[in-house]
């Protein structure tokens, strides 16, 4: 007899997933291929972070199916830059994103900070940046971070800097204490690292950047979500913390052309000073945002992310 079963999706191969059962049980299920979930499109109908049911099959080759996947409280997508118009659900049910970056060794773009950011707020997923690598920066890059966190901060974003080979969990953990936290970013910037350093042991591996490039090798090629324990003295309920493959680009959601300026909030804020209320802050007469920008007030580099995904908006229509 079959028999049905719910669980917590806690990591995603691509061909199969590892479920985490109400009883503390995991077990490893698969997909039917014609599996799909209605409204949207993406590479991996199931995520890590979604509730599932499951179908256990009480015959001799105990195959677990993956039959329904509960209605998810969010997620976050990621369109890869490329044409292929794919995308992929980095995780759902998150309570926050910690995105992961570092200006040197590699460098993480403004604009790939910009675009994660702006789909955080598109999903309404608090987002937290985290500067890591500060002990490779040199004065002019210690300059350049301290610029980055005030920048960030001004706009409403909470932002710290450490090394993760050498953090005290507990300069960490109360951040993400009774939360479900999505980490993410480039290849390389020590996501693994930070992982293995909340816990004290290797969990996972990590990689070297490459010599001749500066950049991350992609270690991490699976999602897996990992539980915390409490610390001592916070108020219980779990914290998980979900590792991710670094990604390279971040392609715009399917934000509409008018929505863009939604998701940058100093712009947002200041757009209620253009003389036309359809202004599109490009090039209109009476715009506030390109004077702000001209004042300073609004940094160039997040105007120029704007428009980078006003760009993309375009050139979807045309796709
Ligand atoms: N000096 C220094 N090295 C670090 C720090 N954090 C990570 N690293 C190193 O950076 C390299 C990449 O770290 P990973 O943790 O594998 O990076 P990742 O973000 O998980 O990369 P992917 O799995 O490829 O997405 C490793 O050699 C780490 O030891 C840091 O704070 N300071
Ligand atoms: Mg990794
Ligand atoms: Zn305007």
């Amino acid at each position: 007899m079959d028999y049905k079963v719910r669980g917590l999706v806690i990591k995603s191969t691509g061909s199969s997933y590892i479920i985490r059962m109400d009883d503390g049980t995991s077990v490893e299920c698969h997909i039917k291929g014609n599996f799909r979930i209605r409204g949207i499109r993406t590479t991996n109908p199931v995520a890590v972070g979604d509730f599932v049911q499951v179908t256990l099959t009480a015959e001799s080759d105990q195959t677990a199916w993956i039959t329904e996947v509960e209605p998810r409280r969010n997620y976050i997508i990621r369109r890869s830059t490329n044409l292929s118009k794919e995308s992929h659900i980095l995780a759902a049910n998150i309570d926050q994103v910690a995105l992961i970056v570092t200006v040197n060794h590699p460098v993480t773009s403004t604009t790939f900070i910009d675009r994660f950011l702006a789909t955080c707020e598109a999903y309404r997923v608090r987002a937290l940046l985290i500067f890591n690598k500060v002990d490779l920066l040199n004065e002019d890059e210690l300059a350049q971070l301290a610029e980055l966190r005030s920048l960030y901060e001004s706009i409403g974003y909470e932002t710290i800097e450490m090394s993760a080979i050498s953090v005290q969990p507990s300069d960490i953990l109360p951040l993400l204490a009774g939360k479900t936290t999505l980490l993410s970013g480039n290849s390389g910037v020590g996501k693994s690292t930070l992982l293995n350093a909340l816990f004290g042991k290797e969990l996972t591996r990590t990689g070297k950047i490459s010599d001749a490039h500066d950049k991350g090798m992609h270690t991490t090629t699976f999602s897996e979500m990992y539980f915390l324990s409490p610390l001592e003295g916070e108020p219980e309920g779990v914290s998980a913390v979900i590792d991710t493959p670094g990604i390279k680009g971040f392609g715009s959601v399917d934000m509409e052309k008018e929505e863009v300026s939604h998701y940058f909030r100093e712009i947002f804020r200041t757009s209620t000073d253009c003389r036309f209320n359809n202004c599109t802050h490009t090039n209109e007469p009476g715009c506030a945002v390109i004077e702000a920008v001209e004042h300073g007030e609004i940094a160039l580099s997040r105007y120029e992310s704007y428009l980078s995904l006003l760009g993309d908006c375009d050139e979807a229509k045309y796709r």
